[in-house]
């Protein structure tokens, strides 16, 4: 009896040892060993609330599409990501210039940030602020989407922040209260505010000014109380801020543009699942796009306004920023092509000093991607 129990307890440990064998040969090697290699993540817990920079207001299309993001990301990840848009600089206290690295510690979650206020830390954006380089919006595209885009984006992350998507605050255009400025002469003397990074105070000096440099919150109390003659900024920010309360004369010289990015902390970023990357991502895109046919409006081939109708079934209050201007009593300068020869040829040392700032090989990517 005691026997026949043990052959027959044997057979059974031999079948189940052969099922066994059997069933994890048939089982996908890979997989199994992935599941005993792989440390488990933990399950992606969101933030309760990330924060979003922007330097200006809600009003500017600028500030309207970040909160348009916001939403966006909201909707496109069931309320799992919440973002809170933080207007007027209120993160970084006033110092636009310091956006960026606010946001590479992660004291910043999101920024829909400027160009001209990143290149302190990032250089390689000022390659959009060589005078007269880039000029239209094709070459602006043609560097956006080109190797020249790919090679910010790729200095940004190296120093964590990751780059979704490219929106604009646009050409910048001189605005002053005195007179109108066609000739480098006419901007001698005159008191100018400029942006926080030092290749402004370079172009303006080169040209017989005088620059200050200030953040935007008070440069605007500045224009109030006409402490600067004038200030240089795109159409997205002179029609919400209202110039011509402050400055009479506009000279539309497109001299330099100004890019805004948007982009998040990479430690966020690589926190989230793919499915709320790829989320995040289209929302950016989608809304960057927006925000850039509001800026181009009247200004480009007319593919902006179009796309607006077509796209997003939006038809703009103003569709000629140009002639509102004038409606408001401005006095708009175009420049002849002498008159804009001569500020071009009164502008080339600041390559000199600034093309090796930026890289060499930057600059050649950059003109490789305009087709030059
Ligand atoms: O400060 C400015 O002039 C502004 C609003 O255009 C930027 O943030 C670069």
């Amino acid at each position: 009896m005691k026997k026949r129990t043990l052959s027959l307890l044997l057979v059974l440990f031999l079948v189940v040892s052969v099922l066994a064998v059997g069933f994890a040969g048939c089982a996908p090697k890979t997989s199994n060993n992935q599941q005993q290699n792989k440390p488990q993540k933990p399950a992606f817990k969101p933030k309760a609330e990330y924060n979003l920079s922007v330097v200006v207001g809600p009003t500017f299309w600028w500030g309207e599409a970040a909160q348009k993001f916001a939403d966006e990301v909201k909707q496109k990840t069931n309320g799992k990501i919440n973002i809170k848009v933080y207007y007027g600089g209120q993160l970084f206290k006033g110092k636009q210039t310091n956006e960026f690295q606010l946001m590479s510690q992660g004291v910043i979650d999101f920024a829909w940030g400027s160009t001209i206020n990143w290149s302190p830390t990032i250089p390689q954006c000022n390659i959009f602020s060589l005078p007269f380089f880039i000029n239209n919006y094709k070459n602006l595209d043609a560097l956006e989407n080109g190797q020249t885009g790919k090679a910010i984006f790729a200095a940004m992350e190296k120093k964590g922040v990751v780059g979704l998507a490219w929106a604009e605050n646009g050409f910048r255009e001189v605005t002053n209260s005195k007179h109108e400025i066609k000739e480098p002469a006419d901007l001698k003397g005159l008191k100018i505010r400029v942006v926080g990074s030092p290749i402004f105070i370079d172009i303006f000096r080169q040209l017989g000014a005088d620059p200050v440099s200030m953040s935007w919150g008070d440069a605007v109390t500045a224009f109030q109380n006409g402490t600067v003659d004038g200030e240089e900024n795109p159409m997205g920010v002179l029609i919400p801020v209202k110039i011509w309360q402050y400055h009479k004369y506009v000279t539309l010289w497109n001299y330099l543009v100004d890019p805004v990015i948007v982009g998040v902390n990479k430690k966020d970023w690589d926190s989230f699942p793919p499915d709320i990357q790829k989320a995040i991502k289209e929302a950016a895109i989608d809304t960057a796009r927006w925000e850039k046919d509001m800026c181009r409006i009247g200004l480009d081939d007319g593919s902006a306004l179009k796309d607006l109708k077509d796209h997003y079934g939006e038809t703009p209050k103003i569709t000629d920023y140009i002639k509102y201007l004038q409606d408001k009593g401005m006095v708009v300068t175009k420049l002849t092509p002498q008159e804009r020869q001569d500020f071009i040829n009164a502008t080339k040392p600041i390559y000199d000093k600034w093309v090796p700032k930026i890289g060499e090989d930057l600059y050649e990517t950059a003109k490789k991607d305009m087709g030059q």
